[in-house]
């Protein structure tokens, strides 16, 4: 296993041997044995798998800026725009099924900010647009009671969670577009998730689902240790100022 993220990134916190640190690398170890034992498969599909870090394997995304391949779930199938769907279910007026052009007929929301990974490689002034998640709400119907939100993957692995009132930002984005262009595949497409104010991990990959629930469920890293409020630079041990 290569240490290099480790080191210069999320296995010591910042501030030091605080509890948060701790279960942090309690998280990493698992990690670890997740890498490895997926190597394998991932390798067959990425030609530059180069190493394995504490959110999972990783390789440089080519042909753009220096974007890490995440995937906790190793390869997973390409859908088409044409054929993909988004299941909106939970306390919701009008639950249902939403397709790549249902999304595009919604208001959209342009914006341009930094990727920033809680291993510590960032992106700065990606640009990204889609439906901004509280127009997605909107549009469907919160019911009373309505304390979170949860998403799923196409991957049948990762998933993840936010508040209400997080998922109400102008600045979380069901996202149809990255780098002026479509989401491609590899960066989870055709519709990912961007949660502009916090660490990567919250930006799940191949969404498929949105669950309106009456209390947060915490995300697959967040059950290895990592903050389910994951702001940047004000979470998972770190005290720095936000970088967006
Ligand atoms: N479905 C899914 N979403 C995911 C992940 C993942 O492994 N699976 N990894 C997360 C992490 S830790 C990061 S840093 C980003 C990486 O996105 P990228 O592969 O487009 O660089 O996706 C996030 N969303
Ligand atoms: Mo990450």
């Amino acid at each position: 296993m290569n240490g290099d993220d480790l080191d210069r990134g999320d296995s010591r916190p910042d501030t030091g041997g605080t509890p948060v640190g701790r279960r942090v690398v309690l998280g990493l170890i698992g990690l670890a044995a997740v890498g490895v034992a997926l190597g394998d498969r991932v390798n067959a599909v990425l030609s530059a798998v180069d190493r394995i870090d504490p959110t999972g394997l990783s390789a440089l995304i080519p042909g753009g800026p220096r974007f890490r391949f995440y995937s906790v779930a190793g390869a997973v199938d390409e859908t088409p725009t044409e054929q993909y769907r988004l299941e909106v279910s939970g306390l919701v007026d009008r639950p249902g099924v939403l397709s790549f052009q249902d999304l595009s007929g919604l208001p959209q929301t342009s914006l341009t900010r930094d990727v920033q990974c809680v291993t510590g490689w960032r992106v700065p002034d990606v640009p990204w647009s889609g439906v901004a998640l509280g127009d997605l709400l909107t549009h469907v119907g919160v019911q009373p009671g309505a304390r979170a939100v949860l998403f799923g993957s196409a991957d049948g692995v990762y998933s993840e969670s936010l508040t209400m009132e997080q998922a109400m930002r102008p600045d979380v984005l069901v996202a149809t577009s990255m780098l002026a262009g479509p989401v491609i595949h590899q960066h989870g497409g055709p519709v990912r998730l961007f949660v502009a104010p916090m660490y990567f991990y919250k930006s799940i990959k191949w969404l498929n689902s949105i669950t309106v629930t009456d209390a947060v469920v915490p995300g697959y890293w967040e059950r290895l240790g990592y903050d389910v409020d994951a702001w940047v630079g004000r979470s998972n041990g770190r005290d720095d100022a936000p970088t967006s």
